[in-house]
């Protein structure tokens, strides 16, 4: 079931780069406590069925119709995320912060969700909502922040919120929607519902308190809940093996007496079962697991951030020939379901639809200014009102 070529297999490790920099060294450390002797790699075997060229070994099933709307998915992610970059480079939006390298990882999982179940996001999982049915006229105005924006541009740009499909606002401090999440699904449970709760976080989010207190208090009371850690090697300049001297992040589930599991994250079938088997499990009562989705993050962390400043290109290179998409789209087009005609036709129709879209959200006007006291308090209180009148005085004056 191991997919040898995968960059986390132990043996496909090898040194970066030949020049001896501090660090090449630290790249190539054994991320490994030296007072253990268990080898959590072998405990915690890669989850994988496709290869980059098509063939598979084990694979579930699928149906057609899951496997070509992953892949349509997948596709629409990246360029989204190329062309919203585009425009921010452009100085047409402030900010974005996207997915590229991680599709699989957020459309796989996304995929094996069931409409009532909820999604407590991070900031990259955009297509995730997509994929549940948020309108994309939604995640543009977003970017713009202007009046046809949902949050009526008070939050930073890529902070979706669909509440028609169960998709919480996106937590920007890092880790904190561990815990939402978990309290959510432990509402799910005392309702005696069905629906599970899931949460996106990075490898980062591990070092954060919040993921002790999710996946202790998920243990304890066998919470339907499923933590995805999209383990992409960096928090933003952070490489892992400064984040954690743990040889995986799934074991970390040990501890709190929960499953986990890790899965090639690049390989949108297995995190589609993954997180199939792991929500089955969660709505037969069995709790909550840990899913590390082995991934990697091929740009920059947000278009703030400028990689080639502080990692190496040999590692970005190996990871490159990991395509998610590269692979869904060789399993598929094996399958005799998908083919460069089909990709480009999804593709032209969605590129249509996203030029339409950014036109008509960049031309809507600002948020009203009165907009900035509204919907915290249903009465607003003193303070408020006298702050508004203020504002729109200043306002007239300035007129
Ligand atoms: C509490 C907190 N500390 C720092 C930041 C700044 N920050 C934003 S994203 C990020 C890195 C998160 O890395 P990771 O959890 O691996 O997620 P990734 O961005 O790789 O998906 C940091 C440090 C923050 N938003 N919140
Ligand atoms: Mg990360």
């Amino acid at each position: 079931m191991t997919h040898s070529a995968h960059p986390e297999n132990k043996k496909n490790r090898k040194p970066l780069s030949s020049n001896g920099t501090a660090h090449a060294e630290r790249s190539v450390k054994p991320l490994r406590p030296e007072s253990q002797d268990v080898d959590y790699e072998e405990q915690f075997p890669l989850r994988s069925y496709l290869s980059d060229n098509g063939s598979s070994q084990d694979t579930p099933k699928l149906s057609h119709e899951i496997l070509q709307g992953m892949m349509r998915h997948m596709v629409f992610s990246r360029e989204l995320d190329d062309r919203l970059t585009m425009l921010q480079r452009q100085g047409r939006i402030g900010f974005y912060v996207g997915g590229t390298g991680e599709e699989a990882a957020m459309v796989g999982s996304a995929a094996a969700l069931r409409p009532g179940d909820w999604v407590v996001p991070c900031y990259r999982e955009a297509i995730v909502a997509l994929y549940r049915g948020l309108p994309l006229r939604d995640i543009v105005a977003n970017v713009f922040g202007r009046a046809d924006d949902v949050v009526k541009g008070r939050q930073m740009p890529c902070h979706i919120v669909d509440r028609a499909h169960n998709y919480l606002s996106v937590s920007s401090p890092v880790g904190t929607q561990i815990s939402q999440a978990m309290g959510i699904g432990w509402a799910a449970k005392l309702r005696k519902t069905t629906d599970v709760a899931v949460t996106y976080f990075g490898d980062g989010a591990t070092s954060q308190g919040d993921f002790h207190y999710g996946l202790n208090f998920a243990g304890v009371h066998r919470i339907p809940v499923l933590f995805l850690l999209r383990n992409n090697r960096w928090a933003i300049s952070t490489p892992l093996d400064q984040q954690t001297n743990s040889q995986t992040l799934a074991q970390k589930c040990i501890a709190y007496g929960i499953r986990g599991e890790r899965v090639d994250g690049n390989d949108a079938v297995a995190v589609y079962q993954a997180t199939l088997d792991a929500a089955d499990r969660a709505r037969k009562g069995e709790g909550a697991t840990l899913l590390e989705l082995c991934t990697y993050r091929q740009g920059a962390h947000s278009t703030s951030d400028d990689p080639r400043a502080y990692r190496d290109d040999a590692e970005v290179k190996a990871w490159l020939a990991q395509d998610p998409i590269v692979r869904l789209r060789a399993y598929l087009t094996g399958l005799g379901i998908w083919s460069q005609e089909a990709e480009a036709a999804c593709l032209a129709e969605f590129r249509a639809e996203l030029a339409q879209t950014i036109s008509a959200s960049e031309a809507a006007p600002l948020p009203e200014i009165g907009t900035l006291f509204s919907d915290v308090f249903r009465d607003k209180p003193w303070h408020l009102v006298e702050q508004e009148q203020e504002a729109l005085s200043n306002l007239l004056l300035e007129d």
